[in-house]
């Protein structure tokens, strides 16, 4: 195996083992299939639908993908376990394809990265992961402590900082988050610095005041530079389930996301959320999933790729 070989080989064993238990309950009835009946039937597509229910593939993309499964099966096409996993496959696939995009930074200097989720999603580890990816790639990045809510948050980003050598911008915690970043943006100017990844607090897409203060925030950025933020950045905790869905329209609503981080996908169950999230947006112009959380160390963001995630969660 050549060295291209081995980096895949390990990519899509990290995919394998990230998403073990929403595999399980998958593959489950499709496992069962294999050991016990030989024919697929409507009952064997039942246990099928309450599989992809549990991982929270959500009620409509399910009932979509069992409907398709169904006239084939009327069809004849789906003579055994294998032709099931086959037809599957190319269904998850389809649903899921939308949600790709390469993350790219654009021309424009600094480039402004906005941050944003619920409380816990994810952002700050995001920051890092995203900082660290975006210097093997030969950017210069600055990093905006923008959570000023909270004492212990600035305190996280400053100490990542400083152990990756890379720069923080930090007032501390109680000072105004929009000035915060509004700083950020302004010291990499001055420095020449390609990204700034802008951390902001917590928050519940269901608190008006709180999300009016991300409003205010985009405001002061556009200040800096009429065109930023260039992303703005909803990172989602992938066990959160169908509330995915509203955290999207929400925080879209309130500040326009152009793109989504799934964090905690390893050891979630519920990785069918990226279905569900891909089949809200199948009449509209879909919000990509640039990237996935595997694991809490720097290294676990990839790109999200639908071939590598479908075959993951329908692996033997
Ligand atoms: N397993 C796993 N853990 C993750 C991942 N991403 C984040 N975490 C963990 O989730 C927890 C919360 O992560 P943070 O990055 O602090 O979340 P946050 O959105 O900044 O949280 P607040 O600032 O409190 O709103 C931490 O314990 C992280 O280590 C991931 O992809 N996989
Ligand atoms: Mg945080």
């Amino acid at each position: 195996m050549g060295e291209k070989g081995e980096k895949n080989e390990g990519l899509r064993r990290r995919w394998n083992r990230s998403l073990e238990k929403t595999r399980r309950s998958i593959s489950s009835s499709i496992g069962n299939l294999i050991s016990g009946k030989k024919n697929i039937d409507a009952d064997v597509l039942l246990d099928l639908e309450r599989s992809l229910l549990t991982t929270d593939v959500g009620v409509s993309a399910t009932d979509a993908i069992i409907a398709t499964l169904e006239k084939r099966l009327s069809r004849k096409e789906l003579s055994d376990a294998e032709t099931l996993r086959q037809a599957l496959r190319v269904e998850l696939t389809e649903l899921a394809r939308p949600l790709s995009k390469v993350f790219e930074i654009g021309s424009a200097r600094p480039y402004v990265v906005l941050l944003i989720g619920v409380n816990g999603a994810g952002k700050t580890t995001t920051i890092a992961k995203l900082s660290k990816r975006l210097q093997v790639e030969g950017f210069s990045t600055l990093l905006a402590a923008g959570d000023t809510f909270r004492a212990a948050a600035a305190e996280q980003i400053e100490a990542w900082g400083a152990s990756n050598d890379v720069p923080v911008v930090s007032r501390g915690s109680g000072a105004d988050s929009a000035a915060v970043i509004y700083d950020a943006i302004e010291t990499a100017k001055r420095r020449g610095i390609d990204v700034v990844l802008a951390d902001t607090a917590g928050r519940l897409q269901a608190k008006k005041g709180l999300m009016d203060e991300l409003s205010k925030i985009k405001r002061v950025i556009a200040r800096t530079d009429e065109t930023a933020p260039h992303e703005c950045l909803l990172v989602i905790d992938a066990n959160v389930g169908q509330n995915a869905i509203s955290q999207l329209q929400e925080f879209d609503e309130a500040v326009g996301v152009s793109g989504l981080v799934v964090a905690k996908l390893d050891g979630s169950a519920r990785g069918g959320i990226l279905f569900s999230l891909a089949y809200a947006q199948t009449s509209q112009e879909c919000t990509p999933v640039y990237f996935v959380g595997l694991g809490e160390s720097a290294e676990d963001l990839e790109p999200f790729n639908p071939d590598a995630f479908v075959d993951a969660l329908l692996a033997s």
